[in-house]
C-alpha cells in the first residue's frame, strides 16, 4: 500500500533504482499527434511512426497507476507560438530543408504550433486537471519553461521518464534533469525512437558508466510496485 510504504525499489540497469513515490513524478514527453499519429510532423520528416505509436498503451498503464495513487504527473509538448517568435531561425531552417517546416500547414494543422491538432497530446494520454503540462520550445523540458519550479514546489526528487523520441527530447530532458540533481529512471518500453538502432543506442547511453545519466527499467517492474 503506497500510503504506508512510499519507498519502492525497482530492478533496473545498471542496478536497482530506489525512490520515494511521494517525491517522484511521472514525466511523459511529447506524446503529441505530431510525433505519434499518421500525417504528423514525424511522418512528414520521413519517419515511420510505428514505434512511437506503439508505446501509447504502456504509458497509459503507468499513467493510470500514478493517477490511482494521486502521484505527480507531468506532460510535455514541443511547440511554438503561431508567429514563431519562440522558434530559433536555425531550427526553422533545418525543418524546412527536411520538407516539413515548423509552422507549415499539414494534415493536422500547422506543424508544431500551439493549439493545432498535431500539437495536441494523443487522445489516450490526454492530461487531466491537476496534472502539470509543460509547453517547451526546445528539445529539453527545462529549457525556457517553469518545469524546475513546478517540481521543486512539490518536493520532487526523482523522475520516471517516458515518451518520444528517446534519442532526442527524452535524452535532452534526462540530461537537463541530471544536471539539476534529479534521479531519472527511463522506461525502455515506455520510450521510443523512430529507428530501433537509435532506441538501443539511446537506452544504453542512459545507464552506462554506472548510471551516468540515470537508470533503465521496464514498465512491468515499476507496475509491480504500484499495483
Ligand atoms: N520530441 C522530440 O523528440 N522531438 C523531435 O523533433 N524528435 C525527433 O526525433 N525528430
Amino acid at each position: 500500500m503506497i500510503t504506508n510504504q512510499t519507498t519502492v525499489t525497482i530492478p533496473s540497469q545498471p542496478y536497482d533504482f530506489a525512490c520515494d513515490l511521494n517525491k517522484t513524478a511521472l514525466v511523459i514527453i511529447d506524446m503529441q499527434n505530431d510525433f505519434c499519429a499518421n500525417g504528423g510532423f514525424g511522418e512528414m520528416l520521413g519517419n515511420d511512426i510505428t514505434n512511437t505509436k506503439s508505446i501509447i498503451p504502456t504509458i497509459k498503464q503507468v499513467l493510470d497507476q500514478f493517477r490511482a495513487h494521486n502521484l505527480t504527473v507531468v506532460h510535455t509538448r514541443e511547440g511554438h507560438e503561431p508567429d514563431l517568435s519562440d522558434c530559433p531561425e536555425s531550427k526553422l531552417k533545418r525543418s524546412k530543408r527536411q520538407g516539413a517546416g515548423i509552422g507549415d500547414s499539414g494534415s493536422m494543422g500547422r506543424i508544431l504550433i500551439k493549439g493545432e491538432k498535431g500539437h495536441a497530446i494523443v487522445e489516450e494520454l490526454t492530461p487531466e486537471p491537476g496534472e502539470i503540462v509543460i509547453d517547451k520550445p526546445g528539445k529539453g523540458a527545462f529549457y525556457q519553461t517553469n518545469l524546475l519550479e513546478e517540481l521543486n514546489a512539490r518536493g520532487i526528487e526523482s523522475l520516471i521518464v517516458t515518451g518520444v523520441t528517446t534519442h532526442v527530447c527524452v535524452h535532452s530532458t534526462v540530461r537537463e534533469a541530471n544536471d539539476r540533481g534529479f534521479d531519472c529512471l527511463v522506461l525502455e518500453d515506455g520510450t521510443a525512437a523512430f529507428d530501433e538502432d537509435d532506441q538501443q543506442a539511446a537506452i544504453r547511453m542512459f545507464h552506462q558508466q554506472g548510471a551516468i545519466f540515470g537508470w533503465v527499467s521496464h514498465s512491468a517492474k515499476l507496475l509491480e510496485q504500484l499495483k
